[in-house]
């Protein structure tokens, strides 16, 4: 239990407090979900058919209250925040996904290139902001050459020395590795030695290769962006992990997705964060009669992902895409990160998200005070800045 005034001065909890514990285990139990409330209490795994109990139980407040007790375990009453910019550098992309308005192809009126220089103007725009992290991510793009990427990372650091860039997702730089003709371990050393320092978790989208077929066959295969996050975590990049829910998938789908990140952290230990996508339908060919997804649904996707990612650290509830009340509410339904200041995303704002672009770190602190957490600035690789 955290004090109201100070950050960080822990009580041990009043007697009150452990009634209330007593009284929520003995709800879990009548919920039917006694036997997964053990396996939390006691660390171990819960199985694919856990995560369908899970997913399909109706009652919201137990998943919140199982996923919290994990969230608490890792991360206490810990939600970290970071400042940081996204420049989604060009739109053209060849693999135009059905879920995705961003993509375009090079002759569309709404494709869009940044050069090097607009880039650089990008970052120099925001120079008198403490930014600690430049996220970059564009589409697989028919015709830049290599060492468009590698002047890229080079000009961001020049203009803003220091900062961590994460930037391309395995679906980028399995196109870079082809792009540069190296191996992707050879790829990444490259982009390693001018700037980068870690990947975001995109693309990932949902693994199963039915759902891929249907939604981005162009893409490459889950196997494959599997296969990239490996070699990054051997070649000591750490990366992000995703999932866009909301569509066609399948719960079974969902889970299976899960377990194969699971499986590669226990192999790897590379992943930082996983973040749960909610599809946004608008402008999309997959959107056509469907609606955003519900706050039941995304709430759900964030505790169930918390308790079957038990060997990911941090759970994003990421504002852009949940919206700021959601992802508050999402810090006490396994979510112990808020992600960022973010600045000018344009994916899901092609895609009808109404949130803002960007929010102020003192919006972030707010958000997270106001939940009864505690808000903590974080650079890309979880290390504390300032515990506010
Ligand atoms: O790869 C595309 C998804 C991703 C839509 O690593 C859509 O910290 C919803 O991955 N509705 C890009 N989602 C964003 C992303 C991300 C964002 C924030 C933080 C991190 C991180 C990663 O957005 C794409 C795709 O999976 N996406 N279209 C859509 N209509």
């Amino acid at each position: 239990m955290r004090l109201q005034s100070g950050c960080d001065r822990q009580v041990h909890p009043p007697p009150l407090f452990l009634t209330f514990v007593k009284r929520m285990d003995a709800y879990i139990e009548q919920a039917g979900l006694g036997q997964i409330l053990e396996k939390i209490r006691t660390g171990k795994r819960l199985s694919l058919d856990d995560g369908k109990k899970l997913y399909e139980h109706p009652n919201i407040l137990a998943l919140g209250y199982l996923a919290n007790i994990v969230r608490e375990r890792l991360n206490g009453d810990k939600t970290y925040f970071i400042y940081n910019q996204h420049i989604n550098y060009s739109n053209i992309c060849t693999n135009l996904c059905k879920f995705c308005a961003f993509g375009r192809k090079r002759d569309d009126q709404l494709a869009y290139e940044m050069s090097i220089d607009e880039i650089r103007k990008k970052v120099r725009e925001r120079l008198d902001e403490p930014i600690s992290e430049v996220h970059v991510v564009g589409g697989v793009h028919p015709d830049l050459p290599f060492s468009y990427y590698t002047d890229m990372l080079r000009a961001i650091q020049e203009e803003r020395p220091g900062v961590h860039i994460q930037a391309f997702t395995c679906v980028e730089i399995h196109h870079l590795a082809q792009l540069a003709g190296k191996p992707v371990d050879e790829t990444l050393r490259l982009l390693i030695e001018v700037g980068l320092g870690s990947m975001p978790g995109g693309g990932a989208e949902v693994f199963s290769p039915r759902i891929r077929k249907l939604t981005c066959e162009d893409k490459i295969s889950g196997e494959e962006w599997l296969r990239v996050a490996k070699i990054a975590h051997q070649t000591g990049l750490k990366t992000n992990a995703t999932m866009l829910y909301g569509h066609i998938e399948t719960v079974e789908e969902r889970l299976e997705h899960l377990d194969a990140l699971r499986r590669l952290q226990d192999e790897t230990n590379g992943f930082l964060a996983f973040i749960p996508l909610a599809f946004h339908p608008k402008n999309t060919e997959l959107g056509i009669g469907r609606s955003n997804t519900t706050g039941i649904n995304d709430l759900k996707n964030v505790a169930v992902s918390r308790l079957m990612l038990d060997n990911f650290p941090h759970i994003k509830a990421y504002w852009i895409m949940l919206g700021q009340k959601m992802a508050q509410v999402a810090l006490a339904f396994g979510a112990d990160d808020m992600d960022g200041t973010v600045s000018e995303e344009r994916i899901t704002h092609m895609a009808g998200g109404e949130t803002e672009q960007a929010i102020g770190h003192k919006t972030l602190i707010r958000l997270i005070r106001e939940a009864g957490r505690q808000p903590v600035q974080r650079d890309t690789l979880y290390t504390v800045l300032e515990n506010c």
